[in-house]
């Protein structure tokens, strides 16, 4: 092994040379590593350092987009932009950016948001049309405008007025994945209590003549459809940004918008405590302000990890069944995450980027 390099699980890099060099270091090395992996895989924070950038998901191009941005000199709100920015060009998992998650009319829309700690600003797009750069529309409301949050057809107006092309999000891939949800009789879809039977047949729907609401468990969706990305960056001197893109969730309502550009609900940047960024049933997760909360715990010193792990509690006492994690950093680049355990999501893989790792590193987390 002279000169070479190991990777361990968990992200701790060693040069096994200078190991061998140090006598009987190298055993220490092994323990150190070992108890890293432990910790990590229980969902406990590790050690601080900072510059720090924290992504959802085993995104590791929009990872390494972000953290080679800070490396450059770069801003930590040109670092969310770009690494997230990343994702929508690669269509991180179908999820984000373009032609992903068709709605029921076949279309794909984009929700997105950024948030800048230090001023508290922020700047989001939702149901965004025909508009493929999200995160950086976003960014252009955070700074053009004393908005926080524009919609639909009108924020795809603001954003052409911002200098972005204005163009079909479809793809050949986008218009299979909706044929073949009406040859399934558009199963599944997002209705309830309306005729006909939206379990078994396609609409359009209307409420029915006689009142049949049922007051349903909040567990309706507990498959795996989507993968946000949620970023969060803590530069060198603590300022914390988030950011979140996504294309929302699969065979939505058209007029849905999820979690991910809310603030407080997709991400939550506070320099003064850390930041949080949630990915999941947006429909779910939006009614917990989970990111909002997360960033409350950490100021009041909570651990990171048990700052994510207490929030997916939170949700888990009305939603045993729903399909969620959330990141989470404190403002010395102490980090965490946590997942709801679901049957087939058990584990939560999210990409950190810091001084203590030699390249943005993947790591893991065992669902709660
Ligand atoms: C949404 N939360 O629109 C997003 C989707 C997502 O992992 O995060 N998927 O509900």
């Amino acid at each position: 092994m002279r000169g070479s390099r190991r990777l361990i699980r968990g992200g701790a890099e060693w040069d096994m040379a200078a190991a061998e060099r140090c006598g009987g270091c190298w055993r220490w090395i092994v323990v150190a590593s070992l108890l890293l992996v432990v910790l990590q895989s229980a969902g406990a924070a590790v050690a601080p350092a900072l510059p720090v950038v924290i992504n959802t998901w085993a995104f590791r191009k929009a990872a390494e987009t972000a953290w080679g941005v800070l490396q450059l000199g770069g801003s930590e709100l040109d670092a969310v932009e770009r690494g997230c920015g990343q994702c929508e060009i690669d269509q991180c998992d179908g999820s984000v950016g373009y032609g992903g998650s068709p709605d029921e009319s076949g279309e794909t829309t984009l929700d997105a948001m950024i948030m800048n700690g230090n001023t508290m600003e922020v700047g989001a797009v939702a149901d965004l049309r025909h508009v493929k750069n999200a995160i950086s529309v976003a960014r252009k409301v955070m700074e053009y405008t004393k908005h926080t949050l524009l919609v639909g057809e009108s924020a795809s107006l603001f954003a052409v007025r911002m200098g972005f092309p204005y163009e079909d999000l479809t793809t050949q891939k986008s218009l299979l994945v909706y044929s073949e949800w009406l040859n399934r009789s558009c199963q599944p879809n997002y209705w309830k209590n309306v005729i006909p039977d939206s379990s078994k047949s396609c609409g359009p729907y209307k409420r029915p003549e006689k009142v049949t609401y049922k007051e349903e468990q909040i567990s309706r969706r507990s498959f795996h459809n989507h993968d946000t990305i949620g970023m969060i960056v803590i530069g060198g001197s603590g300022t914390v940004v988030s950011g979140t893109s996504t294309n929302g969730a699969i065979h939505k309502i058209p007029g849905r918008v999820g979690d991910s550009p809310i603030a407080g609900a997709g991400s939550y940047a506070d320099s003064t405590a850390g930041g949080a960024a949630a990915t999941g049933d947006g429909d779910i997760m939006m009614r917990f302000l989970p990111s909002y909360q997360a960033v409350e715990y950490m100021r009041m010193g909570t651990d990171p990890a048990v700052a994510c792990q207490k929030v997916i509690s939170r949700i888990q006492k009305y939603a045993p069944k729903f399909f969620g994690a959330v990141i989470c950093a404190n403002r010395t680049g102490s980090y965490g995450a946590a997942c709801n355990k679901i049957p087939g999501f058990t584990q939560f893989r999210f990409m950190v980027s810091s001084p203590l790792l030699s390249h943005p590193t993947e790591q893991v987390v065992d669902c709660i």
